[in-house]
């Protein structure tokens, strides 16, 4: 089966890996094989081949001080961590019911144990306190094992993951859910972290920056909330890439739905984005602030809300500063020019600036509101951080140019408008900065087509969005939030429940059908074309007179289910059954946050700037009009492959109608919010249905973040709405992984066969194979063969086994590498 050199060497090298850490009998002949004349040539031939064999020696000499004997690396693996045992897994328990679980967690994280699988799910329990478990120790305890090895980790998820993508070149996404504060972020990072281990990266300086990329981009995407201080503030993919051997090469970043309006307005006791504050103190530091136009004596408006006066405390400002000098060092890391960092710090002060632009009214003759700017001082300096001219922002800003029959007036624009559209070029602003950095990342980020082409790369994925949201006020903002959650929950349910029943039944494989909680009828009220709540916002947005009232009406109107009400005493507001709980939303600004107008006169004064980074943010086509192109054939071609419910119907997009960004809202056209909204859950999507999904549950213990406390009704809710109970059940009567006979006998003919014997794909082969290998329990289909996910598990160990001797005899009969 092995058809090329290249083939060859990605299982060869793999192998190794593989048998350099773990205790199989194969591991006396991996000392044989390096020694080995045909390896000793292949160094002089091949520089790729010849780095990875370099890498894989030292890592065999790295390891052979612990495993003398199995024995005594048992022993010292107790200091590390206790052994795994039955109770890691919830599908071991003997009973499943709530009460059992609940007990069960809550013991184990007494213990200090915060990981514990169902089936193969994570589910980890927010610690809320630094542990010492993710240390380069835990990294080599979590490489290339059986996952019943070793106690449950994050790190085995990755691991699985790593192990998937290598074994199967098939691409891999990890999906980590939960609500805000559970500790998704923090998972996203110990993954990326063990990743780039598992990936060696043989080039230390990728490591570093992909290392680095998660702290920039949270500078700028992550903001204090009431409910988490670090919390995500746009939903985040990122895919990390590996040649065919399986080593780091690159990685590339997708980012959804920045929450912009953070920008120009926090709710009680929240602050705007990391970045501006890390900026203020660090400038402030270095006694910069002048250079930046920016006021020492009263911060700027936009990160001075009276709720919290944070730039007035010492302390934090020196955390702040600290957090500017790491945030450099990623810049520069990452390989960002000294003149793009300090466009990038230009704008951001330009935007401070922005948020102290005053206006008043003159009255004119004609009694039509005008307005000026009384105080030019905060213009001025907008104006010369962004190399515009003051008097035409001025007017951009007073004034607007609107074309009727052929003839272009002038209007002028009140107070209130003026400030409307101030605050709309902040929010462009910064929107276009985030996409403008998440896109240099990618571009610095790239594999070097040298080591690996771009269409050998492998992918593993990792989604971490802003988890579901439920304050004393909720907006537009947590609503889409909350419905990117309902979406993952979908996807979820899809994949776990629906999708493992439908399959059964087509197979004719007995499953007592388990029941489940499905929300794809909440979904479809969100998403349904022409009558689902977004279009109707959308719908409602396009009318100039519309008002809060009359949304509401329309709404009330039209969405007539259980899940959708309006409560009698509270006025503009409408409530949601979610999934994963009910949600008070509150209309006020729904309809300006869904149009997210910039007027032209805007793009065009910003288009003139001698700025080079700003004139590309403005410039048309936007910088993102080449991702979208691309992601739409993605998007195209995904919705092709999507399980039917995915596919067809409500989640199908109009791929064409969301090519626009946003922001490109002129007053010719105008794409809203909500279908951007649309286009992106597609997009995103679209992603993580090719790969092979890991799920990881983040879980939080209680509201209070104090360390080690479980609060058992907390928990019990998020257990009961993400579906762990069935999940459990589920898991246990369950059949993880479902191979075609075509598919099992030539991955596993070694097993039963001899290795140039090419034994018929047929189903007596599948169970010779099985019956010699001694597994029991697994069940045929009509097409395919039915494991238990412990069962491939053993196939893969004693494949490798075998594969140790094949894979040498191959490459010698053929004179690859003689
Ligand atoms: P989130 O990503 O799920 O919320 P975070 O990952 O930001 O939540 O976690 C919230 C806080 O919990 C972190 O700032 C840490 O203090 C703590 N924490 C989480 N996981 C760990 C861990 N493994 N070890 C130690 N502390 C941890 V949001 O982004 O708000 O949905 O939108
Ligand atoms: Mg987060």
């Amino acid at each position: 089966t092995l058809r090329s050199p290249d083939q060859w060497c990605r299982s060869f090298s793999h192998f190794i890996s593989q048998c350099l850490i773990k205790d199989f009998e194969a591991r006396p002949s991996v000392t044989h094989l390096l020694e080995h004349p045909f390896i000793k040539q292949a160094h002089g031939k091949d520089e790729a081949l010849r780095q990875q064999l370099a890498a894989l020696i030292q890592e065999q000499q790295e390891f052979s001080y612990k495993s003398k004997t199995k024995h005594e690396r048992i022993n010292s693996r107790k200091t590390l961590i206790v052994e795994s045992c039955p109770g890691d897994d919830l599908v071991n328990l003997e009973f499943l019911d709530e009460e059992t679980i609940i007990s069960h967690l809550h013991k184990r994280y007494d213990e200090l144990q915060v990981y514990t699988y169902v089936g193969d799910i994570l589910i980890a329990l927010n610690p809320f306190q630094n542990l010492s478990i993710y240390s380069p120790q835990f990294s080599k305890l979590y490489h290339g094992v059986k996952r019943a090895d070793n106690p449950p980790h994050i790190f085995a998820t990755a691991d699985a993951a790593y192990q998937g993508m290598v074994t199967f070149c098939k691409d891999q996404c990890i999906i980590i859910s939960g609500e805000s504060g559970a500790g998704k972020t923090e998972s996203a990072h110990l993954i990326v972290q063990h990743l780039t281990f598992l990936g060696k990266a043989n080039n230390r300086s990728l490591r570093e920056k992909i290392l680095q990329v998660n702290p920039l981009v949270e500078a700028f995407g992550n903001a204090c909330t009431a409910i988490n201080d670090n919390s995500s503030r746009f939903g985040k993919y990122l895919e990390m890439k590996f040649s065919p051997t399986g080593a780091v090469v690159g990685a590339k970043i997708s980012e959804y739905l920045l929450e912009k309006s953070r920008v120009i307005k926090q709710a009680a006791g929240e602050k705007n984005f990391h970045i501006f504050y890390y900026m203020y103190a660090g400038l402030h530091h270095q006694d910069k602030l002048k250079t930046y136009r920016l006021p020492d004596r009263t911060p700027p408006r936009y990160i001075d809300s009276h709720q919290c006066k944070v730039m007035h405390d010492i302390v934090s400002r020196k955390l702040y500063k600290e957090q500017f000098d790491a945030i450099q060092e990623c810049f520069r890391n990452i390989g960002f020019t000294e003149e793009e960092v300090i466009s990038v710090y230009r704008i951001l002060s330009a935007i401070l600036n922005t948020g102290n632009i005053e206006f008043a009214a003159i009255t004119s003759q004609h009694q039509t509101d005008k307005s000026e700017v009384p105080n030019s001082e905060a213009l001025e300096n907008a104006a010369s951080l962004l190399s515009i001219g003051a008097d035409e922002l001025q007017e951009a800003l007073t004034s607007q140019c609107v074309v009727t029959r052929g003839e272009t007036i002038i209007r002028t624009n009140s107070v209130d408008k003026a400030t409307d559209v101030r605050d709309a070029m902040s929010k462009a602003l910064y929107g276009r900065l985030f996409s403008w950095i998440v896109n240099r990342i990618n571009s610095l980020l790239q594999p070097d087509v040298n080591i690996c082409a771009a269409e050998s790369c492998m992918n593993v994925g990792i989604l971490d969005i802003f988890g579901f949201e439920n304050f004393k006020k909720n907006s537009f903002e947590q609503l889409c939030i909350n419905i990117a959650n309902e979406q993952i929950q979908f996807y979820f349910n899809q994949h776990i429940f629906a999708l493992e029943q439908m399959e059964y039944q087509s197979e004719g494989v007995d499953a007592s059908l388990v029941e489940y909680e499905d929300n794809r009828p909440i979904l479809d009220m969100f998403l349904q074309k022409p009558m689902g709540l977004l279009s109707l916002l959308d719908e409602e947005s396009r009318f100039p007179q519309a008002t809060d009232q009359t949304l509401v009406d329309k709404f009330e109107d039209n969405l007539r289910c259980k899940y959708f009400w309006i409560p009698k005493r509270v006025e503009l507001c409408f409530g949601i059954q979610h999934y994963a709980g009910k949600v008070m939303y509150c209309v006020n600004g729904f309809l300006e946050k869904n149009r997210d107008t910039l007027p032209a006169d805007i793009v065009l004064v910003l288009r003139t700037s001698e700025n080079k980074l700003l004139q590309q943010l403005f410039s048309s086509p936007l910088t993102k009009t080449g991702n979208l192109a691309t992601s739409r054939a993605r998007v195209t071609a995904a919705s092709r492959s999507l399980p039917p419910q995915l596919g067809s119907g409500r989640s199908k997009v109009d791929t064409m109608e969301m090519m626009r960004h946003p922001d490109e809202t002129t007053n010719m056209r105008r794409q809203t919010v909500a279908s951007y909204f649309r286009y992106s859950l597609m997009d995103l999507l679209s992603k993580m249905v090719v790969g092979q999904p890991h799920f990881v549950r983040c879980i939080k213990p209680n509201d209070d973040r104090q360390a080690l406390r479980l609060c058992r009704e907390r928990v019990m809710v998020q257990l009961r709405y993400t579906g762990i109970l069935e999940m459990a059940n589920i898991r246990r009567q369950g059949y993880s992984h479902r191979i075609l006979f075509e598919e099992f006998v030539p991955r596993y003919y070694y097993l039963a066969f001899r290795a140039h014997q090419m034994p018929e794909t047929s189903k007596e082969n599948v169970v010779l194979i099985l019956e010699r290998t001694k597994l029991e329990h697994w069940v045929l289909g009509k097409t395919k063969v039915f494991l238990k996910y412990y069962h491939v598990e053993q196939l893969n160990l004693l494949l490798r086994g075998v594969m140790a001797r094949v894979v040498v005899m191959q490459a010698y009969t053929k004179g690859w590498l003689g």
